[in-house]
């Protein structure tokens, strides 16, 4: 057997405190996407029950398809069944979970890293009603119309773990947009901003209807790199509905999957 020199297991000892104390880097998951909110037909877990408002399709479940989720093309409930879904009727709802208060609500899949300007999660799942009780009011100038909710995303995905130049699709899901004028304001840190229309519910002639305004954004418009060569994204995004006095929200994400999630889930 050799025998090892001092300066030879000193080294080898070196080694191995290198190797023990490096931690071993975690298997690189590609981007798929970053959401504020989450994907919960906002908040209203028992759907069984939740009554749709009249105008429209008429009388049924806001639950169309009986999935037990509240989603696009859906409606959101008339929680008084007085007919419509309004600021007036008690339709009032504040669903949100602790960390969507504490707008902290968000998530990504394949992110390095989430920025801790990303927020907005205070917005989901809540009746946004001038005759909303609710203490923790998003707005800073509580309940009183206007209620535009704003989201905020600040992330960065690692170099390799996203192609670039590729589409970035962009899917917002609310719900009650009947009092024009709204649209979406989405602004960049290193793109010309952009505003998005969107339909009102009235053109249908629907009350209290889940819609979803989806966009596909370039590459280049959400990312940008940084002085690591990591891909930094970007985006501010404002539903501005300065008359509406009923909205909602679930989500909103930034995917490189085009289609809703909700319809996977
Ligand atoms: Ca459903
Ligand atoms: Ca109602
Ligand atoms: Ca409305
Ligand atoms: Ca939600």
């Amino acid at each position: 057997m050799v025998k090892l020199s001092t300066v030879s297991a000193i080294i080898l000892a070196s080694f191995l405190v290198v190797a023990v104390l490096t931690p071993t880097p975690a298997a690189a998951e590609p981007f798929q996407w970053v959401r504020i909110g989450d994907i919960d037909g906002f908040g209203f877990s028992l759907t069984r029950g939740l009554v749709r408002p009249v105008p429209g399709v008429g009388p049924g479940p806001a639950d169309t398809n009986d999935n037990g989720t509240l989603e696009p093309d859906e409606f959101l409930p008339d929680l008084n069944a007085d007919g419509g879904v309004w600021f007036r009727g008690d339709d009032n709802f504040d669903n949100r979970s602790q960390a969507e208060r504490a707008n902290t609500g968000h998530a990504c899949q394949g992110c390095q890293d989430v920025g801790e300007a990303t927020g907005g999660s205070r917005w989901t799942d809540l009746a946004l009603s001038p005759t909303a009780t609710a203490s923790d009011w998003p707005d800073i100038n509580g309940p009183a119309m206007p209620n535009s909710a704003a989201f905020i995303f600040d992330f960065t995905v690692a170099r390799g773990d996203i192609t670039p130049g590729g589409t970035i699709f962009f899917n917002l899901v609310f719900g009650d947009y009947d009092i024009d004028p709204a649209v979406v304001r989405l602004r960049f840190a290193n793109a010309a901003p952009r505003i998005l229309r969107i339909p009102n519910q009235q053109i249908r002639g629907l009350d209290g209807l889940i819609q979803v305004r989806t966009a596909n954004l370039r590459f280049d418009e959400v990312f940008t790199a940084d002085a690591d060569g990591n891909w930094h994204g970007r985006a501010v995004v404002i539903f501005d509905a300065p008359a509406d006095p009923f909205t909602a929200f679930d989500y909103v994400e930034l995917s490189l999957a085009a289609e809703v999630a909700a319809l996977s889930q």
